[in-house]
């Protein structure tokens, strides 16, 4: 195994220069277990924990290791590591934790294809794929779509839902597939590159770790049977893993999301809602909400069909979330800052007492 195949590239060595951590090995971290990391080099894999001072200086989430990250490390033994630094990564696929306000959480690092997928059963929601796809749009990752489990359904219920797909989205490859069957497998294969890194994203049980344990040949990942009751996945992928295929691919299994939640997603939005925004240039007002502005070219499109109302309706969805999620960001950044000054003001005093 040479690094390259873990998807190393001519940028993360020059920076491994450049920042004179040139003394340091280096490796991809493939797996998380709360705050223990398996990270793999050249050498093989690593059990490896972060640094103090990592942990020390650390604002956020962000700034401890993910899962697709590559760091800089020191091996001891055969199979433990101190991680020292995490090398700047090229993407991220992060969303807002369920529950916590502003807390964010990191799906994968230094992705450059997501499959996003969902199954054509009961979990087939255009509303979600849109939010799917503005994730990968702010975090500048390729989205792929993958209908999964074809073999549950026929061939006209099947292109029914190809073209709901594409009255609403654009320029986003969609390949159906059954794990059944093996039915648009090939197809599959034929974007799955060497040493580019793909993810895979979606709601639990919609096939996952069966397509991962399919494609790599082996069984890798657990899978299980979906409740009978509520033809709902049961969780079963716990972690997130990094897996290497047969013809070079590499892979991230993750578990299912029960949310999809939006963060700072600006760009994102742009890009998934594109037409919305292409014509929100030629809107009377330029601050214009298009929720019911007169003017407005937005809601005309929407009232005369050129805009899908339902595709609309989930983008003002989405845009609210954005906007409450921007300040609540604000709002704590102001506590942080407020908590900062009483323990400057505290030291300040103990310093002038002793
Ligand atoms: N009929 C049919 N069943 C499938 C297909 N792919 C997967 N399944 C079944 O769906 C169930 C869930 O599959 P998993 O691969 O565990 O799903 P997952 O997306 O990894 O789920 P989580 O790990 O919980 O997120 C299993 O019983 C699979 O055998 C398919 O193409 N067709
Ligand atoms: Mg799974
Ligand atoms: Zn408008």
């Amino acid at each position: 195994m040479i690094l390259e195949d873990l998807g190393y590239n001519d940028n993360l060595e020059k920076f491994r220069i450049e920042q004179n951590i040139d003394k340091f090995e280096v490796g991809r971290v493939i797996a998380e277990h709360k705050e223990r990391y398996i990270v793999k080099t050249d050498k093989g894999e690593f059990e490896a924990e972060i640094t103090g001072n990592i942990r020390f200086i650390a604002n956020g989430r962000e700034d401890f290791p993910a899962v697709g990250d590559w760091v800089a490390l020191t091996t001891y033994d055969s199979d433990y590591a101190i991680i020292h630094k995490i090398l700047p990564r090229f993407s991220i696929i992060k969303r807002q934790a369920v529950g916590q306000f502003g807390e964010i959480q990191i799906i994968a690092t230094n992705i450059d294809f997501a499959f996003l997928v969902q199954a054509v059963d009961r979990d087939f929601n255009i509303n979600r794929l849109e939010r799917y796809l503005t994730i990968c749009n702010t975090s500048k990752v390729k989205p792929i779509i993958v209908l999964s489990k074809i073999d549950l359904i026929n061939e006209t219920r099947i292109n029914e839902i190809l073209d709901s797909i594409k009255a609403r989205i654009k320029n986003v490859l969609v390949i159906a597939i059954s794990s059944e069957t093996r039915n648009g497998y090939e197809t599959i294969n034929t974007f799955i590159e060497k040493a580019k890194t793909y993810c895979l994203l979606g709601s639990s049980g919609v096939g996952k770790s069966t397509l991962l344990n399919n494609l790599s040949g082996k069984t890798l990942m657990r899978t299980d049977t979906i409740s009978q009751s509520t033809n709902k996945g049961k969780h079963v992928t716990s972690h997130r893993e990094l897996i290497i295929l047969e013809n070079g691919g590499i892979l991230i299994d993750n578990p299912g999301m029960r949310e999809v939640g939006i963060a700072d997603a600006t760009s994102g939005l742009e890009i998934t809602f594109n037409m919305i925004f292409g014509l929100s240039q030629s809107c009377k007002f330029k601050d214009c909400t298009h929720i019911n502005e007169s003017g407005c070219a937005v809601l005309e499109a929407v009232e005369n069909g050129e805009i899908d109302k339902a595709s609309y309706e989930n983008y003002l969805k989405m845009e609210r979330e954005k906007t409450h999620f921007e300040s609540t960001v604000v709002e704590r950044r102001k506590k942080d800052k407020e908590f900062g000054k009483i323990v400057k003001n505290y030291k300040k005093d103990m310093n002038n007492k002793y």
